[in-house]
């Protein structure tokens, strides 16, 4: 049997940057099936068919790893730098997204990990390493692990660093000899007390309930994990964010302390100048006309996530909610010669609006690009066009 004391893993797991390590076993993750099953009921999944997958499969680990005899949980914070006021121009950025592409960043960091301890062990492990990229609670699992506890806005929380931080793990055939009992935080909730500042401050009231967030509502989902067109609702709800959203976290008590300090992220990799940066420049993802050309841009970050179609979909909507009427002659490029109907179907919303808070291009202007487009070959820009078309007159 293969064993090792908790503490021996902490150091070897601290010789990697890895410092917040906690461990817990294989067994169903069971008091987080409720939670989910009836999230799921609740339509809170949206279209992440990933996510209406049978609970069972999401709260058992041992089926991700047979061989498996416990997980290592590991949480690693990301940038809590100072944001700075948005440019003319730009989008917001959620910070978990500012550097290298975290998937691969952790993967590569917990297999060095895994390296020291077989070399310490003398022996290899049976393993696999995750963050993000399996059938699996992390944030139920983490907790089971003693790392943090359940907020209001559903995120783990620690204490003293809150909780902008990821969670990745280790399934491996280690048997780890517990330095204490587990602290019992499992998803134990009641730490927020009466305060209600995420929910009161979430500008789509995504926050339904304590703990739970409808997916469907929460910008997080709308800028990186919903595909195709926005409905109108949608479009006004990104506000200035063209990728992720961090307004429950950087609002909550928890995460105070760390944002005041302005503390690094842990690894060099989840920096900020190791990556795209707090803020998008608008002007620049609109040109992006290829795949070829957004790969070039912003391959090896989770800005991939969006695709290309994404992004510039996004992108028009928040150059038009930021009033950014200086990119109109951008917006336009992208209504003549993008292939994508859904960036054109924006880039004629974002023209609409634009003229209509700021006069940007002239009425006159803006009626003949309406009227052209209403026999644009795609439906969905034919129907945009009309739907302008009307309010215009
Ligand atoms: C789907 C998903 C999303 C969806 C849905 C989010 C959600 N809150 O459900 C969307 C796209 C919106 C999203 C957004 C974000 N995400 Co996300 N996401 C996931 C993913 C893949 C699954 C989450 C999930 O299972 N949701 C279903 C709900 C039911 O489960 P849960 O959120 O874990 O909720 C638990 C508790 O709240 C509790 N609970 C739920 N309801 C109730 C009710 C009661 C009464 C009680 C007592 C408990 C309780 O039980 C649940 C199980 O433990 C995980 C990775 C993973 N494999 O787990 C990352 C993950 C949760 N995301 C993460 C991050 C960083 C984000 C963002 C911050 C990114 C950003 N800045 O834009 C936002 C945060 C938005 C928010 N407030 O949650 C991190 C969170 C780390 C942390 N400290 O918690 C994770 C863990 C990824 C990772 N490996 O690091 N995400
Ligand atoms: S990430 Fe933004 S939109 Fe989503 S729940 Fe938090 S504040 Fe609301
Ligand atoms: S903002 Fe307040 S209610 Fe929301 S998670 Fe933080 S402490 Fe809890």
């Amino acid at each position: 049997v293969l064993q090792i004391r908790e503490q021996k893993l902490k150091e070897i797991a601290y010789g990697h940057s890895l410092s917040i390590l906690g461990t817990t076993d294989l067994s169903p993750f069971l008091d987080a099936e409720k939670p989910l099953k009836e999230w799921q009921k609740k339509g809170f999944a949206a279209e992440m068919a990933y996510m209406n997958r049978p609970a069972e499969l999401l709260t058992h680990p041992q089926e991700l790893c047979p061989e498996a005899r416990s997980i290592i949980a590991l949480c690693v914070n990301y940038d809590r730098g100072k944001r700075l006021p948005l440019k003319s121009g730009y989008g917001q950025v959620a910070r978990y997204a500012w550097g290298r592409d975290y998937h691969k960043v952790l993967r590569r960091r917990l297999s060095a990990f895994v390296s020291s301890l077989e070399e310490f062990l003398g022996e290899r492990l049976i393993h696999r390493v995750f963050s993000d990229s399996v059938p699996l609670l992390e944030r139920a699992m983490a907790a089971r692990a003693g790392l943090g506890f359940t907020g209001k806005n559903s995120m783990l929380i620690r204490y003293n660093t809150g909780s902008f931080f990821f969670i990745s793990e280790v399934l491996s055939n280690l048997q780890i000899e517990k330095d204490k009992t587990p602290d019992g935080l499992q998803l134990q909730t009641g730490q927020c007390g009466s305060c209600t500042r995420c929910q009161d401050q979430c500008p789509t009231s995504a926050i339904v309930e304590d703990y739970r967030v409808d997916a469907g509502r929460c910008i997080s989902y709308l800028t990186i994990e919903k595909r195709g067109a926005f409905d109108e609702w949608e479009r006004h709800a990104l506000g200035e964010w063209v990728f992720g959203c961090d307004i429950c976290q950087e609002v909550c008590p928890f995460n105070h302390k760390t944002l005041k300090l302005g503390e690094e992220a842990d690894l060099p990799e989840l920096a900020e100048n190791a990556g795209a940066g707090q803020q998008l420049d608008l002007q620049s993802v609109m040109r992006l006309r290829t795949h070829e050309q957004f790969v070039k841009t912003f391959s090896g970050t989770p800005i991939m996530r969006a695709r290309r179609e994404g992004l510039l979909r996004n992108s028009l909507v928040v150059a038009a909610n930021t009033k950014s009427a200086h990119l109109s002659r951008g917006i336009a490029l992208c209504l003549s010669e993008d292939p994508s109907a859904v960036v054109r179907q924006h880039a004629l919303w974002a023209l609409f609006n634009l003229e209509s808070s700021c006069n940007s291009i002239g009425k006159g202007v803006l009626k003949n690009l309406l009227e052209k487009h209403r026999g644009d070959s795609d439906s969905g820009v034919s129907r945009e066009a009309a739907y302008l078309l009307e309010k215009t007159t």
